[in-house]
């Protein structure tokens, strides 16, 4: 793979991986702004970025079980209604690195910062595939099918040297409510080509897998994509399956990202002197649900208070009113007062009252993803 012509990033992205290249924020970096600058937006990748350097001749094609396949030109696509959708996308796996001290898992390490907000804009899904004659009535076409599958330009070895794949089910592609985007503008700018340029899906309330960078081709086929991302990855397995036990076929792909916080005002382990500490980091969950709570423990536990929840600000830190940004997160804060060596918890209540697991070492996992634990911090009193 030829990895020469790679964009130029922001210095302060922490590297995970350099070829290909993952690389997340600081904590600090994501809680600084409700929109996450595209510097600062974390980025997954499994191949060399692709160059789209001719843009009069970039088509995508929309084809399989349709009956009027077609090859939209990106002018083609911009003639379509444009939506801007404010969507949080976070890699299944963020917080790996934390699962991984239980027990080995594979994967890139990341810390707790895989995931940013930004303003999408592009045509909705929705609109396209009415172009080729499906609509939201036809949960299946006439050729009988079901899925939409997603096909890139990069080139991942996971894949044998082959685009990057994935599918959603039709009823989720041409629902104009479930916002899914064919995104060409990230934050009012040019989609850039770290994050998918010239075009990328965006599909709200899903882990990040699922929103397929360098679109080349939309297809509509009666089975979920038989992808190497769909069926031999990103699928959550209980803590009994390892590698010499492990059977694909038995797990669904995985699709919504359960609710999710971690605080990023603080490291894992500080050292700080007594006195006000401020508790801040993010909440979000999949599926649209909100973010109903967010609970905050500085005695390992015992008691809770709870955190003032904020949306829309660029000011994190001031508690402002969670707004009706469906698919994105909230920022929280609490200040809490410190006397003596702390453990510090944060663990957030989605608008159906899921919760997050207390324990890493229940939802273990060999591939290490959905790491939605209670997030802990340890606080040391300087002496
Ligand atoms: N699309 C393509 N073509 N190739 C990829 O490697 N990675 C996926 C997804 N779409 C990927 C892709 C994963 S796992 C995630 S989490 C998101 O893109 C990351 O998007 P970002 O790099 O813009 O943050
Ligand atoms: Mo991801």
């Amino acid at each position: 793979s030829d990895y020469s012509e790679e964009p130029l990033r922001h210095p302060s992205l922490r590297i995970n991986a350099k070829e290909p290249f993952n690389a997340e924020p600081t904590r600090e970096d994501l809680i600084s702004s409700y929109i996450t600058p595209v510097d600062f937006f974390y980025e997954r990748n499994h191949g060399p970025i692709p160059i789209v350097d001719d843009i009069n001749s970039y088509y995508l094609s929309i084809g399989g079980l349709v009956e009027k396949p077609k090859k939209l030109s990106l002018d083609d696509i911009k003639k379509l209604p444009k939506y801007n959708v404010t969507a949080t996308l976070q890699c299944a796996g963020n917080r790996r690195t934390a699962m991984s001290k239980i027990r080995a898992v594979r994967g890139v390490g990341w810390d707790v910062a895989t995931l940013g907000n930004a303003i999408w804009g592009g045509a909705k899904l929705s609109d396209l595939l009415e172009l080729v004659g499906v609509s939201h009535h036809t949960a299946i076409t006439s050729l009988g099918g079901k899925h939409a599958e997603f096909t890139s330009i990069d080139q991942c070895p996971e894949e044998n040297g082959g685009p990057y794949k994935a599918s959603i089910p039709l009823d989720q592609a041409t629902n104009p409510a479930a916002d899914v985007l064919l995104a060409y503008e990230m934050n009012g700018e040019v989609l850039n080509r770290d994050h998918g340029y010239p075009l990328r899906v965006i599909v709200p309330g899903v882990i990040g897998a699922r929103s397929v960078k360098w679109l080349d081709r939309i297809d509509i086929i009666e089975e979920e994509s038989q992808g190497f991302f769909m069926q031999k990855d990103y699928k959550m397995f209980p803590p009994s399956v390892d590698w010499d036990n492990i059977d694909w076929s038995t797990r669904k792909p995985q699709m919504d990202f359960p609710v999710q916080c971690a605080i990023c005002s603080l490291e894992d382990t500080n050292v700080l002197k007594k006195g006000e500490v401020i508790v801040a980091g993010y909440a979000v969950s999949g599926g649209g649900r909100g973010i109903e709570r967010v609970d905050i423990s500085v005695d390992g536990g015992k008691t809770w208070l709870e955190a003032s929840r904020c949306q829309k600000s660029d000011v994190p830190y001031v508690s402002c009113d969670v707004t009706s940004d469906k698919w994105a997160w909230v920022f929280f804060k609490a200040v809490v007062d410190i006397t003596e060596d702390s453990t510090i918890i944060a663990k957030a209540v989605d608008s159906s009252a899921n919760v997050q697991p207390e324990r890493v070492e229940t939802i273990w996992n060999l591939r290490g993803i959905l790491n939605t634990s209670w997030h802990r911090i340890r606080l040391q009193i300087a002496p």
